[in-house]
């Protein structure tokens, strides 16, 4: 084995060997980037996605001719037994969810019925349908909450301070039991923030990098945010993607940790951004407690001991080219 573990080899050539992964959430951050990965190893990508009035394919526009797309949903699943059906795909990312932390508070149920429960209908379909499929299940650091421990690593116990936190705990917790109840091939990725120009707005890092480009282009004059106080472990999407993939190519399915192994707070983030285009953000920058939260999450730090020993993974992409990658491509948007 390389300094990569990658476990299984993946046929690229011959055709009849593609293999087929499924992606949930194929209209998500990482949806696109795992998808790209994915045709890049001569993968036949079939994405997930459910009924909308109108189309958001805006992430997935560049590979839409590569990838096949079906309609299913995780609150309903039949919809899913009917994917796994006509795709018979061999590996499965479960990567759709209700993700935005705020949100959780004001629809718990949905949230828990999304996030949480819905992993159940999934693996349920798995189950049914083609059992010795590899699943992957997008755990996430929010299970850390109230951290126990300092830097969190698949050992430390969960005190999730959400909905959204306690959804991903169950799911996290099925995908476990299905592993041991059922043999299942499934594994749990315990990942920590992770940001790309493609977030969606409403998330802290992309807040703070459109928010500071409008104002060097004169498009705003302030940007309103919570607590700047609140740390966390940010990477970069891109590479881990690739971490995803390579726990579904090993011999036993696990759960594994993967992060930077720094922590910055929001206040950290905003002075790079605004730094990077020549601006005080003191000077924008007003503090509107509509944005706090009910629970916080203080403080993320992770420990990714474990997948730098199995996986041989490691981020590729620094925390300052992260948000430099990021406010580069929103001003780079806002001016064309
Ligand atoms: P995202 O951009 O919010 O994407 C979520 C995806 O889930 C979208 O494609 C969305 O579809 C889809 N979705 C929502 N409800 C659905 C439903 N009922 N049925 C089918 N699809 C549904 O999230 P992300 O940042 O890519 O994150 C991917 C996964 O990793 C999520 O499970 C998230 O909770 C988890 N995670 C993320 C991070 C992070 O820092 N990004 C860290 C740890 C874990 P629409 O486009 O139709 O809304
Ligand atoms: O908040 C603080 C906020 O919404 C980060 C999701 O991908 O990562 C993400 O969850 C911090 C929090 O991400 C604003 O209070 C201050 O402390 O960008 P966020 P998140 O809640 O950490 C985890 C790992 C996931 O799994 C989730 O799916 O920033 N903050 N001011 C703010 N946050 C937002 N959104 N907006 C503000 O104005």
């Amino acid at each position: 084995m390389g300094p990569e573990n990658l476990g299984r080899d993946v046929p690229t050539t011959d055709t009849d060997l593609m293999p087929k992964a499924l992606i949930t959430g194929i209209t998500g951050q990482d949806g696109s980037y795992l998808a790209e990965f994915l045709l890049g190893r001569g993968y036949d990508v079939v994405g997930m996605l459910r009924r909308s009035s109108t189309v958001n394919f805006e992430r997935i526009d560049h590979i839409q001719d590569e990838i096949t797309l079906a309609q299913g949903d995780l609150l309903d699943g039949a919809s899913m037994i009917q994917v796994l059906r006509d795709h018979e795909p061999d590996e499965v990312y479960n990567l759709a969810a209700q993700s935005f932390v705020q949100t959780s508070f004001g629809q718990a149920v949905l949230t828990g019925e999304t996030t949480g429960l819905g992993v159940t209908r999934l693996l349920d379909a798995i189950r049914m349908v083609k059992p010795d499929i590899r699943f992957y299940q997008a755990s996430s650091s929010e299970m850390f909450g109230k951290v126990n421990q300092v830097p969190q690593d698949e050992d430390t116990p969960f005190h999730p301070r959400s909905p959204y936190g306690v959804a991903k705990v169950y799911g996290h917790w099925i995908t476990v039991n299905y592993r041991e109840s059922y043999d299942m091939h499934a594994s749990s990725g315990i990942l920590f923030n992770h940001e790309s120009p493609r977030r969606g707005l409403e998330f802290v890092t992309r807040k703070i990098t459109d928010g500071a480009a409008r104002i060097k282009l004169g498009l705003a004059d302030e940007l309103r945010l919570g607590n700047l106080d609140a740390q966390r472990d940010w990477g970069f999407a891109g590479d881990y993607v690739k971490a995803m993939w390579q726990m579904v190519q090993q011999d036993e399915p696990g759960d594994f940790v993967i992060c930077m192994g720094e922590t910055h707070s929001v206040r950290e983030f905003c002075k790079l951004a605004f730094g990077m285009l020549d601006l005080d953000w003191e000077q924008y920058v007003t503090v509107d407690p509509q944005f706090y939260r009910p629970a916080e999450v203080d403080l993320l730090i992770g420990d990714r001991s474990k997948a730098e020993k199995v996986l041989g993974w490691t981020p590729e992409t620094s925390f300052e080219e992260l948000v430099r990658m990021m406010v580069e491509a929103d001003v780079k948007r806002l001016q064309s």
